[in-house]
């Protein structure tokens, strides 16, 4: 009963370097969600950054848009062990935001909001350095809703799931605070090189 769409496809060569532990490759791209997905209208779209409880910065769907737009190609890495090579994104990097709201990073920890509830928790420092961006399109087109569109975090040296889909924003807090699956086990970090799936891993 081995199929290739459960049990991946086995890394080329040059790739298997690519693959963390306990990963399998997939070139499908599986959808995970903790609940139905959000309809998102694009005039109600907004993404805000926060400072604690403080909004420092909002912009419309319109303003994102004029908003630098890079290309990314990266791995991704799900903790339900399939990995996916080469997912290609633009989008608006986490770098630019900060400067388009004339902010350096007020505090070491952010919390991600979505649309859906959904919360997760990143290091600023993952954030930033050209590590992550909001990512509005994948393979040249907008990103379908199921996988997060209008809008997700992207994250990808980190476990997807800290790539929150449907995103309205970054929240700086003073302290590391577990969001919606850092909460019910999963690791605050969330490394896949050190298999950091749960807490205490
Ligand atoms: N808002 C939101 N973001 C989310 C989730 C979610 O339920 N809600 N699931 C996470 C999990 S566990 C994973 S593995 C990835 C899955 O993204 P995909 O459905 O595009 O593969 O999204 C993450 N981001
Ligand atoms: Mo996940």
């Amino acid at each position: 009963m081995a199929t290739r769409g459960f049990f991946g496809k086995r890394p080329s060569e040059g790739e298997s370097g690519r693959l963390p532990p306990g990963q399998y490759l997939t070139e499908d791209f599986p959808v995970l969600s903790a609940g139905p997905t959000p309809r998102v209208d694009l005039d109600k779209w907004s993404f805000t950054l926060k400072d604690g409880v403080r909004p420092v910065a909002r912009w419309t769907w319109d303003e994102f848009a004029k908003l630098p737009h890079v290309k990314l190609t990266r791995d991704i890495h799900c903790v339900t062990k399939w990995s996916k090579f080469n997912t290609a994104w633009s989008g608006v990097m986490i770098d630019d935001i900060l400067a388009e709201a004339g902010i350096d990073p007020p505090t070491a920890f952010t919390l991600a909001h979505s649309f859906d509830g959904y919360t997760t928790n990143v290091p600023t420092a993952d954030l930033i350095g050209g590590k992550a961006m909001v990512a509005t399109a994948y393979e040249g087109k907008p990103i379908t809703p199921d996988h997060g569109g209008p809008a997700r975090l992207l994250v990808p040296h980190l476990y997807f799931w800290k790539s929150a889909k449907w995103v309205n924003g970054l929240q700086f807090t003073q302290r590391d605070e577990g969001g919606f699956w850092e909460l019910r086990g999963y690791h605050m970090y969330g490394d896949p090189w050190r298999e950091q799936r749960f807490t205490g891993d």
